[in-house]
C-alpha cells in the first residue's frame, strides 16, 4: 500500500519543536511528542477535578456545575470549593488545548507541511480565552467567566445576554452568526459537490474537477476553484470564531449598555435631518 512507503519515509525521528528526541515516537497509529504527553496529563488533571467537584454535589450530567468564584474574590485565588476548583480547571483546559495546538504544529514540522492546522484551531483556544481569563480579566473578577456544566452554561449565556437587553443587536454577534451559517452552506455545497462527483452509482465513473467547475459556471457562471473553496472555507469558519470572541470581549468591557440601543448612532446620522 501506497501510506506504508509514506510511513517509511516521514514516521521516523528529528524534526520536533521541543525536547528534542523525548519522546519522539510513536505508540501504535499515535505520535506520542513532549507536547502528546503533556496534554495527557493536563486533560487527566483537569477531567479528575471536574470529577471531585461533582462529587461534592451530584453525579447528574445535566445537572454537574463547576462553578467560577464569586464576584467579591475579584482577580484573587479562591478556596478550592470556593471557585478554586474551576480556576484550576480552567488552568488544565488551556494548557490541554495549547499543547494540542503545539503537537499539531510538531506534527506539522515533522512531515513539512503548512502550519494551517494549529493556527485554525489556535483561534478556537482564543475564543474560549476570551470567555474565562481575557472578558474576566477586563472585568475585574474571574467570576465573569462561565460555569463548567450543560445545563449551567446555558444559563449563563442566557443570563448575558439578557443584561444586554437583546444580543442580536450586537453587531460583531451578528457577524458572528452569519459566519457560522456562511460556514455550514460553503461546507455542505462543497461535500455534496464533491460526492456527487467522486461517488457515482455503481458501474458509473468517476468525474473530475472539470464537472464541479462547469455545475457551478452553469448554474451562478463563477467557479471558485477547488483550492479557492478551501480557502474560503477556513476563512468562513476563522471569521465565526474570531467575531464571536469579538461579540463578548465588547459586552461589558466596552459597551454596557443594552445592545439594541448601540444603533442610536444609525438614527443620529445627519441624512435624515438634511435639508430640514
Ligand atoms: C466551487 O466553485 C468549487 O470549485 C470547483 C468547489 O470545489 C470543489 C466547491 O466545492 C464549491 C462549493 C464551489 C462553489 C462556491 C462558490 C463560492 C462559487
Amino acid at each position: 500500500m501506497a501510506m506504508l512507503d509514506f510511513e517509511k519515509k516521514y514516521r521516523v525521528r528529528g524534526g520536533t519543536l521541543l525536547g528534542g528526541d523525548l519522546f519522539d515516537f510513536w505508540v501504535g497509529p499515535f505520535y506520542v511528542g513532549i507536547f502528546g504527553v503533556l496534554t495527557a496529563i493536563f486533560a487527566a488533571l483537569g477531567t479528575a477535578l471536574i470529577i471531585y467537584g461533582a462529587s461534592q454535589d451530584t453525579f447528574n450530567v445535566w445537572q454537574i456545575s463547576i462553578a467560577p468564584p464569586d464576584l467579591s474574590y475579584g482577580l484573587a485565588l479562591a478556596p478550592l470549593n470556593e471557585g478554586g476548583l474551576w480556576q484550576i480547571i480552567t488552568m488544565c483546559a488551556l494548557g490541554a488545548f495549547i499543547t494540542w495546538a503545539l503537537r499539531q504544529a510538531e506534527i506539522s514540522k515533522k512531515l513539512g507541511m503548512g502550519y494551517h492546522v494549529p493556527v485554525a484551531f489556535g483561534v478556537a483556544i482564543l475564543a474560549y480565552a476570551t470567555l474565562v481569563v481575557f472578558r474576566p480579566l477586563l472585568m475585574g473578577a474571574w467570576g465573569h467567566g462561565f460555569p463548567y456544566g450543560i445545563l449551567s452554561h446555558l444559563d449563563w449565556v442566557s443570563n448575558v445576554g439578557y443584561q444586554f437587553l437583546h444580543f442580536h443587536y450586537n453587531p460583531a454577534h451578528m457577524l458572528a452568526v452569519t459566519f457560522f451559517f456562511t460556514t455550514t452552506l460553503a461546507l455542505a455545497l462543497h461535500g455534496g459537490l464533491i460526492l456527487s462527483v467522486t461517488n457515482p452509482k455503481k458501474g458509473e465513473a468517476v468525474k473530475t474537477a472539470e464537472h464541479e467547475n462547469t455545475f457551478f459556471r452553469d448554474i451562478i457562471g463563477y467557479s471558485i476553484g477547488s483550492l479557492g473553496i478551501h480557502r474560503l472555507g477556513l476563512f468562513l469558519a476563522l471569521n465565526a470564531g474570531f467575531w464571536s470572541a469579538v461579540c463578548i470581549i465588547i459586552s461589558g468591557p466596552f459597551w454596557t449598555r443594552g445592545w439594541p440601543e448601540w444603533w442610536t448612532w444609525w438614527l443620529n446620522v445627519p441624512i435624515w435631518t438634511w435639508g430640514g
